[in-house]
This record gives structure tokens, C-alpha cells and sequence, in this order.
């Protein structure tokens, strides 16, 4: 297949498009390298040593003996120039990561809202709007968010995209149905995800567009096999306030001997996914496309669940480090229960890598490795959700 990959230079994007460079498709990055600019705004950089893109894809074919191609585009800034792209390259699919994905980076101002609903949202109805444009009959994969749903479910297991429901109609018939599931985002960022759900379900029903969205969790280790084969294919570790998630941050604090940051009491329950699970993932939703019709593919991309306090005592039994309570600068439910459903993944072959058996190795081979450019001023978390929990602002209006 000729895949593009947009937002290919990034955590997520860079390790699949290598993978599926590695299995024979004929790969395309399309970036804007927003990320790497954010990078510099913040003050912070990636704890591995991440090479240019250029670099990057040189050094792919350089080990690999494959070409992967390399655009420099924004998606939701430059239509003409994602039409004449997808009329020139006419990509069988195309996987879309392109967005802004970090919640705390989304809710830091004004400014950081606007550019977030603006980028994300644009983003993807430029991607539906170039593909009915073009006539393109290409599968539009998305990576999307267990965040949709909101984490509390009532003890229900979270079911892959859609809620059965019964509708009693006016003459007292029940009839069954099937919803998208009610939204509840958690942030700006995730709210943004939800309104890419809306998007996607329009032009699936409009205009038959073949789309598969993947509600994924949250993203740990840094490494697959790819990556690994030369050091200037690394990919990028984030650590701080604003990217850093949760356990790859648990990773690096106890690398460094920084107390490990538990928001609140650390009950709140995330689904999480190895990377190496996600570049499997994408290949399964490229090689399992829908077979058009008016509806959206929807896969819970997560194999494991985890209370936040729990993550910080397996991290800290391994490896020594002191866990710290610290004042959530969140507004999120303390303590949630998540059940989810994950069965079609599983059903398609893939073998989770379970967090006992990585954990140990991702401390070792990147965490300690790359310590020494850590720098712990960045590690805090300053962005806060409400008004009410900027420093200076009273508690009670
Ligand atoms: P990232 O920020 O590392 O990568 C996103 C890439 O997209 C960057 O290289 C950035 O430069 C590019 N980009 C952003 N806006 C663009 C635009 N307008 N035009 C062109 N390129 C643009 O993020 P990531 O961690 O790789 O996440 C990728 C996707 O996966 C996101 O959509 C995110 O919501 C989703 N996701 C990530 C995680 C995670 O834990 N990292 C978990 C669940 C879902
Ligand atoms: N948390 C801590 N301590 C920290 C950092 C985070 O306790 O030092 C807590 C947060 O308060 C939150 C949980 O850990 O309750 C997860 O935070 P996170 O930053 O790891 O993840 P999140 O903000 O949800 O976002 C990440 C990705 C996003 C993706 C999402 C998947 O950045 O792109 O969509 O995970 S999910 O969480 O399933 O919605």
C-alpha cells in the first residue's frame, strides 16, 4: 500500500510509519513539525537525543534500504497544497495523527485552547474534505482517544465505539439501537477528539468515506524494533509538565531520583498501551479496513488498565524511587472505576506487551541512559484547568 503518514514525525507517528516502511508500503510523512516548534516554546526538549527528519529518513534508508518520503505540510492550514498532495501521491490509506495531543498543553491559556481546537479540528475536516474532493477512495485510519468516554462507566464495560439502547417509541414498542457513545471529555485536547467523532460519523453517513478511528490510551515505552537499529532512528521521549504522560514520566523521575508526581490520591484508572502495540494496531486497522457503507470502524486501542497510585508503587518497587502526593492540577474525578471492551484487536492477533514484563527494561535502556539531559525544572506540572487554581485567584467567586 501507499500509506501516508500525517504527523509522522512524531512519538506515535515516527515508530509506524518506520514499522510499515519495514513491511514493504510504500510510506509518505506529511508534518508540519509543530511539535518540535512546541518544543522550543516550552523550554523543554525530548529526554533521547531526537535527529532532524531529514536525518531521520536518510538514516531509514541508509539501514533499511527503503525510501520513505518526506512532506512538509500543515493539514489544517494548507488545503490547496493537502489536495494537490493526495491528487499527486493518490495513497491507498492514510493515518492521521496529526493533532495536538496533550491535554495540559491544551488548557495553559486562551491562546493554547484556541490554537488547539483550531489545529485539531481543521486538521481533520481538511483530511474528509480533501478526500471527497479528490474522489480519493483512500481508508482514513485516526488515532483518537479512550478519553472520548470519560473514564467512569457505572461498573459497565466501555463497549468499542457504540452503545446499545432501547428507544420506546410513541405507540410503546421498545425498539433496539445502536448510539455512538455519549461523549465526556476531560479537557480541551480531548474535547477536540469528540468533535473529530462528529466529523467522521458525518462523512461516513454523507459521503461514504471508509474510516476507522482508534480510541487508543495512554502511550508507554519509546522503543520498537526499528528504532532500535540505529541510534539517529530514536524516537522522542517527552518528560515534562505538558507532554510527559503519566508512567513514561514515573520512568524518568525515578531515573533521576525525583519523587514520583501522583496527582491527588492517584485513583484515577487510564487504559494504557505499549508503542510496540501500537504500531501493530495500525497495521491491523490498515489491513482490516470497513468495507464502506455509512458507518465509522471503531477499535478500543488499550490493553491494560491501571490506578495512577498503583503505577507509582510498581515503579517505585522496581526500581527504588519515593512516591509524592502532589495537588492535582486537574479537574478530574479522584477515584474512577474503567472496564473496557478490547476484543476486536485481540481477536485480530494481537499479543499485548504487559507492563511486568517492560517496565524494567524502559527504566534501564532509556530512562537511566538519557538522564543526564534531563532537566528537572521541567518536570512540573503548571497547567492547571480552572480559574479557580491559578495561584491568585480566590478559591470562592
Ligand atoms: P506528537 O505531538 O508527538 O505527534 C503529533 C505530530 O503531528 C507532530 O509531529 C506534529 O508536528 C504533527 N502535527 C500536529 N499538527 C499538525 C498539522 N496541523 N499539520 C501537520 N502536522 C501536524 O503526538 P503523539 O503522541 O505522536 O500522538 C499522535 C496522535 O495519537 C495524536 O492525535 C494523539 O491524540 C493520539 N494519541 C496519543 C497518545 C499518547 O499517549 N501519546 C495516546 C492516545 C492517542
Ligand atoms: N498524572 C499524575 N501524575 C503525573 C502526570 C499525570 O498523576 O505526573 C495523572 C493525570 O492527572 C491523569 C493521568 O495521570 O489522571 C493520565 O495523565 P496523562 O498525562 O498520562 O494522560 P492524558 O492527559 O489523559 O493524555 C494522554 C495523551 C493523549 C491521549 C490520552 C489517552 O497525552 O494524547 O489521548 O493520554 S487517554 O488518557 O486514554 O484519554
Amino acid at each position: 500500500m501507499k500509506i501516508a503518514v500525517l504527523g509522522g514525525d512524531g512519538f506515535c507517528g515516527w515508530p509506524a510509519a518506520l514499522h510499515l516502511s519495514d513491511l514493504g508500503h510504500d510510506v509518505l510523512i506529511v508534518d508540519n513539525l509543530s511539535r518540535r516548534r512546541i518544543d522550543e516554546e516550552l523550554g523543554a526538549s525530548s529526554l533521547t537525543p531526537i535527529a532532524s527528519p531529514q536525518e531521520r529518513v536518510a538514516a531509514w534508508q541508509e539501514v533499511s534500504g527503503r525510501r520513505i518520503g518526506l512532506e512538509l505540510l500543515d493539514v489544517a492550514q494548507d488545503y490547496e497544497g493537502l489536495v494537490e498532495l493526495l491528487l499527486r501521491e493518490r495513497p491507498d490509506a492514510l493515518v492521521h495523527f496529526a493533532e495536538q495531543r496533550a491535554a495540559p498543553y491544551s488548557m495553559k491559556s486562551p491562546a493554547h485552547k484556541r490554537y488547539t481546537v483550531d489545529n485539531n479540528v481543521n486538521a481533520t475536516h481538511n483530511v474528509l474534505c480533501a478526500l471527497v474532493e479528490t474522489g480519493l477512495d483512500a481508508h482514513l485510519v485516526h488515532l483518537g482517544t479512550m478519553g472520548v468516554y470519560g473514564y467512569g462507566t457505572a461498573g459497565m464495560k466501555i463497549p468499542e465505539g457504540y452503545l446499545d439502547v432501547e428507544v420506546t417509541t410513541q405507540t410503546g414498542e421498545r425498539i433496539p439501537q445502536q448510539m455512538l457513545y455519549p461523549s465526556n471529555p476531560g479537557s480541551i485536547y480531548h474535547m477536540t477528539k469528540c468533535l473529530d467523532q462528529q466529523l467522521f460519523a458525518y462523512y461516513a453517513k454523507n459521503d461514504r468515506l471508509r474510516i476507522t478511528d482508534l480510541h487508543q490510551g495512554i502511550i508507554w515505552g519509546t522503543h520498537t524494533q526499528q528504532t532500535l537499529r540505529d541510534e539517529r532512528l530514536i524516537n522522542r521521549f517527552d518528560y515534562d509538565g505538558d507532554y510527559g504522560t503519566v508512567l513514561n514520566r514515573f520512568l524518568m523521575q525515578a531515573a533521576v531520583g525525583y519523587p514520583l508526581t501522583v496527582h491527588g490520591t492517584g485513583g484515577q484508572t487510564r487504559a494504557f498501551i505499549h508503542i510496540r502495540d501500537m504500531v501493530r494496531c495500525v497495521q491491523i486497522a490498515l489491513e482490516n479496513p470497513p468495507a464502506g457503507g455509512d458507518r465509522v470502524k471503531i477499535f478500543n486501542q488499550m490493553t491494560e488498565t491501571h490506578r495512577v497510585r498503583d503505577l507509582a508503587e510498581l515503579v517505585a518497587r522496581i526500581s527504588g524511587a519515593t512516591v509524592e502526593l502532589v495537588p492535582n492540577p486537574r479537574h478530574e474525578a479522584a477515584e474512577n472505576e474503567l472496564h473496557v471492551s478490547n476484543d476486536t484487536f485481540l481477536d485480530l492477533g494481537l499479543q499485548p506487551t504487559l507492563l511486568e514484563e517492560g517496565l524494567l527494561r524502559e527504566v534501564e535502556d532509556v530512562a537511566r541512559r538519557y538522564a543526564d539531559r534531563a532537566d528537572l525544572g521541567k518536570i512540573p506540572c503548571t497547567s492547571v484547568w480552572t480559574r479557580e487554581q491559578q495561584p491568585g485567584v480566590p478559591t470562592s467567586r
